[in-house]
């Protein structure tokens, strides 16, 4: 079941779910208490610099604690296969339902989707829009990248190395990328508008990190996960304190192959 767009490009129902994520843009939030300053205020040796960050620190978490808009949670999300088994490199976001006060647009970030043994490197990516993503080739063959996706249709003419400039995601969506001469080459840049957004780990698991309290949607995306989009959202409610903890439990097997493919046949020369 495939819809044609009018570049020609087919969008699956599956690349429409991930377009449809929800949300807003991606800085992260950090009150970690740094570990260092407080082994060396034990260790006796107190500067003055110290005990004037420490005192800055103290009165910031004390704010943060007086200030109802400042409560922070966390979200602890595990992805378990229909066996019971991890599942890694699944792509995490939260976003915002209600309750959440209004996150601060961080600054466009860079990432790289790197090209080795001809194979995208991670095979998925997941970045906030706005991001620019570096698509250097460390193979010793070149390669020619493309994307028919809706969220960013582009190409990178035949090349090795870092010959091209970066390419800009400003667009929600997902991105499926392919190489026009090699097939077999299967990459996706999962592009959200959500404010936090990771991936699961080799245990299967994924923590925000210190997230403002209040009600989020929490999509699980991988192309292996063959259970429908509809099926992988939890609504949860972000308390202060310990974590939330968010069980997906899979209900079909996973794919041997990545979903969507790239189709070379769309390409347009
Ligand atoms: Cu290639």
């Amino acid at each position: 079941m495939t819809a044609v767009t009018r570049r020609g490009a087919r969008v699956t129902p599956l690349d429409a779910g991930v377009r449809m994520l929800p949300g807003m843009s991606p800085p992260r939030l950090r009150a970690r208490p740094s570990s260092s300053l407080a082994a060396r205020a034990a260790g006796g040796q107190r500067t003055r610099a110290t005990v004037a960050v420490t005192v800055a620190f103290t009165t910031g978490l004390l704010l943060m604690l007086l200030a109802p808009a400042a409560r922070a949670g966390e979200v602890a999300v595990s992805v378990l296969d229909r066996g019971g088994h991890a599942v890694e490199a699944v792509v995490v976001t939260l976003a915002p339902a209600h309750g959440v006060p209004a996150i601060r647009r961080a600054a466009p970030a860079t990432a790289i989707m790197d090209q080795r043994d001809r194979a995208f490197v991670p095979r998925v990516l997941v970045v906030g829009v706005g991001t620019s993503v570096d698509f250097p080739n460390n193979d010793s063959v070149s390669h020619q990248v493309y994307s028919f996706s809706a969220a960013k249709p582009f190409q990178l003419p035949l090349y090795k190395g870092t010959r091209h400039p970066p390419v800009v995601f400003d667009r929600e969506g997902l991105v499926v990328l392919g190489c026009n001469i090699h097939d077999q080459m299967t990459g996706y840049i999962v592009v959200t508008g959500a404010p936090f957004f990771g991936m699961t780990d080799a245990a299967g698991g994924y923590r925000s990190g210190t997230v403002p309290e209040g009600d989020y949607d929490v999509t699980v995306w991988s192309p292996l996960i063959a259970d429908a989009a509809t099926t992988l959202t939890r609504h949860v409610h972000v308390a202060a304190g310990g974590p939330t903890d968010v069980r997906v439990r899979l209900a079909q097997a996973l794919r041997a192959r990545p979903e969507p493919r790239p189709r070379r046949g769309d390409w347009e020369y």
